[in-house]
């Protein structure tokens, strides 16, 4: 079996929980490290994990299966050949595991142009449905600012609508197999009861039914996987008390 991937995680933000479904589709071991936000002890913004990644974000992974690399941030800092290769960005990460682990191709393409449409649904998941779901939340908890509320919730809603037109007649986003695509938008559409609260057609998981059966369809179904459900279970015990 594998060594364990070193995974620096958090207890409840999205991000890397996205990793762990990959982790679990895929049977790779992994060793989660939870860090905290901000400046604090065992926090994103401390000087140890900086010198990891500097951008002060989780998911972080060290795979010893890949041994040396030159693509530590910085690099003297962290001893390579016992660690393996450092990874940000879940997106990326997901990419890099099913190039390493994933030779069956279960969750991916390696034909094109199916290949760019898996990544085309990653960039839009990283670039946008990422960036404005945590956006959307930002403005209703913290701004007085009913049109940039609005314009942000109609952002997500724009989002929903891309994927719910994108799967008529389908059942997934590319091909005819679940992939590291649809896998990425999960752990974020699961927070959608906070991010569109307020919204006059959408704030109630019915009426996003009824706007969006596609996408309603495909975000159940996936939750049905063995994986996602591990994934869910597994984040459930780490907030014991949420
Ligand atoms: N684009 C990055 C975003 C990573 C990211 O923002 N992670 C959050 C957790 S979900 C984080 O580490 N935030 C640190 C902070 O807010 O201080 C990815 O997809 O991995």
């Amino acid at each position: 079996m594998a060594e364990k991937i070193t995974f620096y995680s958090h207890r409840q933000g999205p991000n890397p929980w996205k990793s762990v479904t990959v982790f679990e589709e895929l049977e790779v071991p992994y060793q989660t490290i939870y860090l905290e936000f901000g400046k604090v002890p065992n926090g994103v913004e401390d000087e140890g994990f900086l010198n990891k990644n500097p951008a002060g974000r989780v998911p972080l992974i060290y795979d010893p299966a890949t041994g040396n690399t030159s693509n530590s941030p910085r690099s003297q800092k962290v001893d390579r050949r016992r660690t393996g290769v450092p990874l940000t960005e879940s997106n990326t990460i997901a990419l890099y595991l099913v190039d390493q682990y994933d030779k069956d191709a279960k969750l991916t393409f390696r034909t094109t142009p199916e290949k760019y449409l898996v990544s085309q649904w990653l960039y839009l998941q990283g670039a946008t449905q990422a960036p404005m779901f945590q956006q959307a939340l930002l403005f209703a908890l913290g701004k007085n600012n009913p049109e940039a509320q609005a314009h942000l919730r109609g952002i997500v809603k724009r989002t929903l609508a891309t994927i719910d037109t994108a799967l008529d007649g389908k059942t997934y986003l590319v091909g005819d197999k679940c992939t590291i695509a649809d896998l990425a938008f999960v752990n974020w559409d699961l927070t959608l009861d906070v991010r569109l609260k307020g919204d006059p057609e959408a704030a109630l998981r019915e009426q996003r039914k009824a706007l969006y059966p596609n996408r309603w369809a495909w975000h159940h179904r996936i939750l049905e996987r063995p994986a996602v459900k591990k994934m869910i279970q597994t984040q459930k015990e780490a907030n014991p008390s949420s």
